[in-house]
């Protein structure tokens, strides 16, 4: 099977294996596996930060970073299509009781400044006080695009002017770097703190980590206790995070060049449109026109027969992902999958 579904689906590498296989461990709860501190001390060191922390998703990254940077009634500035606001089960307010205001999301994921200005609470006793704006880069729900070092240097000025603090949901930040030619560290740089996921293009198979100052992390770090995230020999998984960190960020541009000529294939076939264009990272976002007479579900049940698995985010929508586990020939397969179930349409 060509599995397009997710980054997320990548199974680890057997240099991955090999790591996990050989790792020191120890109980990270008493703060005593020497992998997962290695993993940590390498992640604070690439993102340009003090300290790091390793958690098991990209999930519960983001919601101790808010947590942490929260106090219940607080509120949180972030976009309308982000992954926190519309894919982490509302975690945000349910554990958190942090009240998020949404912020329309522009093409290329960004939150406009004058939005954010509009957004931001002034000291009326009505109010809930702005206290965090997230950013996502890359952006999942608005195509995979990107936004620029610079676009974050100015949210961050905006929001440290006011007394706001900045989390990034990184996720995939490496995509947004390898695909702009520059270091994480030029976004970084700017914000408070930063998730970034070993488990989606970097292909380890679990967690992500969150980095920020030496008080932060501390503080996050209860936080993580308190959710239930203190893992104990927790290095059998970040030895394969570090292998990840290591050897698989340099080769994202491949997924990125893949998820072009993906794009290219699909466009030039009748009755499917590109929704962003054409890729910004590793992600193709499609619709049926609506002469097509299948649902996007029932169009994925007949690609799947052809060994191709996709997304399915809509009634008429998809979204397929590049990955370490699809080479040239899988994106072929998925070409003429598409191809073979539209011209058996008539
Ligand atoms: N995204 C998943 C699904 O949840 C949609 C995917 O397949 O893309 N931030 C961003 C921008 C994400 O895309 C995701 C996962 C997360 C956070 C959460 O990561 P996990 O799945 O590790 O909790």
């Amino acid at each position: 099977m060509i599995d397009l579904r997710s980054d997320t689906v990548t199974r680890p590498t057997p240099a991955m294996r090999e790591a996990m296989a050989r790792a020191e461990v120890g109980d990270d709860v008493y703060g005593e596996d020497p992998t997962v501190n290695r993993l940590q001390e390498i992640a604070a060191a690439r993102m340009g930060k003090e300290a790091a922390l390793f958690v098991p998703s990209g999930t519960m990254g983001n919601l101790v970073a808010i947590l942490a940077h929260c106090q219940r009634g607080d509120e949180v500035m972030l976009g309308d299509k982000s992954h926190t606001f519309l894919y982490e089960v509302g975690g945000i307010s349910a554990l958190g009781g942090i009240h998020s205001r949404q912020i329309p999301n522009q093409p290329d994921g960004s939150l406009h400044l004058q939005d954010l200005e509009a957004g931001l609470r002034g000291p009326d006793v009505h109010f809930p006080p702005s206290r965090l704006i997230c950013l996502e880069n890359t952006h999942n729900r608005c195509g995979g695009t990107y936004q620029t070092p610079e676009y974050t240097r100015q949210v961050a000025e905006f929001a440290h002017a006011h007394g706001v603090a900045v989390h990034l949901d990184g996720a995939r930040l490496f995509n947004a770097a390898i695909a702009q030619g520059v270091d994480v560290k030029e976004f970084t740089q700017h914000v408070d703190s930063v998730t970034f996921c070993l488990s989606k293009g970097l292909a380890a198979p679990v967690g992500s980590v969150m980095c920020g100052t030496r008080e932060f992390i501390r503080k996050a770090h209860r936080v993580r206790k308190m959710l239930g995230g203190g893992m104990r020999q927790a290095g059998v998984l970040a030895a394969a995070g570090i292998v990840a960190l290591e050897t698989m960020v340099d080769r994202l541009a491949e997924d990125h060049t893949r998820a072009r000529r993906l794009a290219e294939g699909l466009a030039s076939l009748p009755g499917v449109t590109l929704d962003y264009g054409l890729p910004a990272t590793n992600m193709v976002f499609l619709s049926l026109s609506d002469d097509v007479p299948l649902s996007a579900k029932q169009m994925a049940e007949r690609i799947k027969a052809c060994g191709v698995l996709v997304g399915v985010i809509g009634q008429r929508q998809f979204r397929l992902v590049t990955h370490y586990e699809v080479d040239d020939s899988g994106v072929e397969q998925a070409i003429e999958a598409f191809r073979s179930v539209l011209t058996s349409l008539g």
